[in-house]
């Protein structure tokens, strides 16, 4: 056990307020460790925090986009520092490794430092009219409050890709953080008050759905952003559009990664073992289905299950382990029972799958590897979110892209060949927001656009130069002197 029991409060203008043990995190390595408790706010603190960031936005909008661009500079700059410390909290908090933990604080550090950067970037054109003595210029503007809702499995990273360009364009923020994940979205939430956020701009409040209808249906909330689940996502769609606010929203994926007869063998295990297994398969970019044409097939099952066996599944601190456990009980159960509906299709279970009852009592699970499945069986088409992979053998290319572009989602895809013409063609066609090559489908840069298409995503994408799409109002204003 890392170093007892934090009491959080929520953020609202400036002040920790409000107390209770609504929300309790439990370290998912060792259960008896609760690594937090929070308030959990019913509606009322929603909006006062609301209220907080309203007031907040006027000063903000219109302070020099230094003020802004060093705000994010030093939040990125203490993120940084803190790296080893924040990063030992995730992983105790959320289950991911420790070097996972450590890269994840990393990189919402460098979000950050990017959207300093951004602040600074100007975006209008001036254009000629069509009209002799009438000057055309458009200009991005701030719209006011942003409400984000954050998941647990990036409980630092997301949260950071939402709120810093949020803020960077002038907007305030209020966030509310993940039931599972409390401590890490406190965590930030000091270090964006550290780094010199005046009062309100950034506002922090625990709770669960009733907390995030106030926020979805409020009125003074310019936008939403959302990365959660499909069902979640459907409910706030319905209340953000009905009242016309902005709204993205990512809502998971159930990635192939193609792995074609030319495949570099070790670089194709690579990619299957890290995409679909590290960070215990819980990201929405893992590569839960790996499509094999049917050369390489045994060769690469026999060896993606020899590395999948090797894998040392353990408590998330411990140096020495790869996996750590899966977030919660509930993520457990959804693993469990997803391995019994595997079995009950007619899938092979070729290594993992079982409840591991380790030392410390956790939420530990074998990774798995399916075989001989095919792609209309439910664990090929539903988000499991765990260790689970499952290998679809196909024919030849066009099968596989095919195979590939079957399903409800579209976020990311990913191919291991070492042929450039179906590199090109399969980038081209496949039905995705991000593709890759010879790389995992999951593990993103910090810098560029992030978000998928179908049902994996809703709105503008996040992240790099596509973010000020989402945070902006685009204003174009016609000039006669
Ligand atoms: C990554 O693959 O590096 O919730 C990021 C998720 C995604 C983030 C994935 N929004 O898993």
């Amino acid at each position: 056990m890392d170093s007892g029991t934090l009491a959080l409060r929520h953020l609202i203008g400036g002040d920790w307020v409000g107390a209770g043990v609504g929300i309790e995190s439990l370290n998912p390595s060792d259960t008896r460790d609760v690594v937090a408790r929070a308030p959990s706010d019913e509606g009322s603190v929603m909006r006062a925090a609301i209220a907080a960031a309203s007031e907040a936005f006027p000063s903000w909008s219109e302070a020099s986009p230094e003020v802004r661009s060093d705000v994010l500079d030093r939040a990125g700059t203490l993120i940084l520092e803190r790296r080893n410390q924040l990063g030992r909290l995730l992983a105790r908090e959320e289950g991911k490794t420790l070097p996972e933990g450590v890269g994840e604080v990393a990189r919402a550090g460098r979000i950050f430092k990017f959207f300093a950067g951004e602040a600074l970037r100007r975006t209008g054109v001036t254009v000629d009219s069509t009209r002799p003595g009438v000057e055309v210029a458009t200009c991005r503007q701030p719209l006011g409050v942003f409400g984000l809702i954050a998941p647990w499995n990036f409980p630092i990273a997301i949260p950071a890709w939402k709120s810093a360009p949020a803020l960077a364009f002038g907007n305030t923020v209020v966030l509310k953080p993940a039931s599972l994940t409390p401590a890490t979205a406190a965590a930030m939430a000091e270090i964006i008050q550290e780094a010199g956020a005046p009062k309100g701009v950034f506002n922090l409040v625990f709770g669960g759905s009733v907390a995030g209808t106030a926020l979805v249906a409020d009125r003074r909330v310019a936008g939403i952003s959302f990365t959660g689940s499909q069902g979640v996502g459907a409910g706030i769609a319905r209340l953000a559009v009905e009242r016309q606010a902005r709204l993205q929203m990512e809502m998971g994926g159930k990635n192939p990664l193609v792995v074609l007869d030319d495949a570099e063998l070790d670089r194709a295990v690579q990619c299957a073992l890290d995409g679909a297994f590290f960070a215990s398969g819980q990201r929405c970019t893992a590569s839960s289905r790996i499509i094999v044409t049917k050369a390489i097939h045994d060769r690469f099952v026999a060896a993606l299950r020899d590395k999948v066996a090797g894998l040392r599944v353990g408590d998330a601190l411990d140096a020495d382990t790869r996996i750590g456990p899966v977030a919660s009980q509930a993520q457990l159960d959804t693993v469990l029972s997803y391995i019994e509906i595997a079995a009950k299709e007619g899938a092979r279970r070729v290594i993992g799958g079982e409840r591991l009852n380790l030392e410390k009592p956790g939420y530990y699970v074998s990774p798995v590897l399916l075989v001989d499945t095919d792609p209309g069986m439910r664990v090929n088409c539903e988000e499991i979110f765990g260790p689970v992979a499952s290998v679809v053998r196909v024919k030849d290319y066009d099968e596989a892209l095919a195979v590939a572009n079957a399903g409800e989602f579209g976020l990311s895809a990913g191919i291991v060949t070492s042929s450039l013409k179906y590199a090109h063609h399969f980038t081209r066609h496949v039905r995705a927001g991000m593709t890759m090559v010879n790389l995992p489908t999951a593990g993103v840069d910090y810098h560029v656009p992030f978000g998928g298409t179908r049902k994996s995503s809703y709105g503008p994408h996040e992240q790099g130069a596509a973010a000020v799409e989402f945070y902006t109002q685009l204003k174009t204003s016609y000039i006669s002197a």
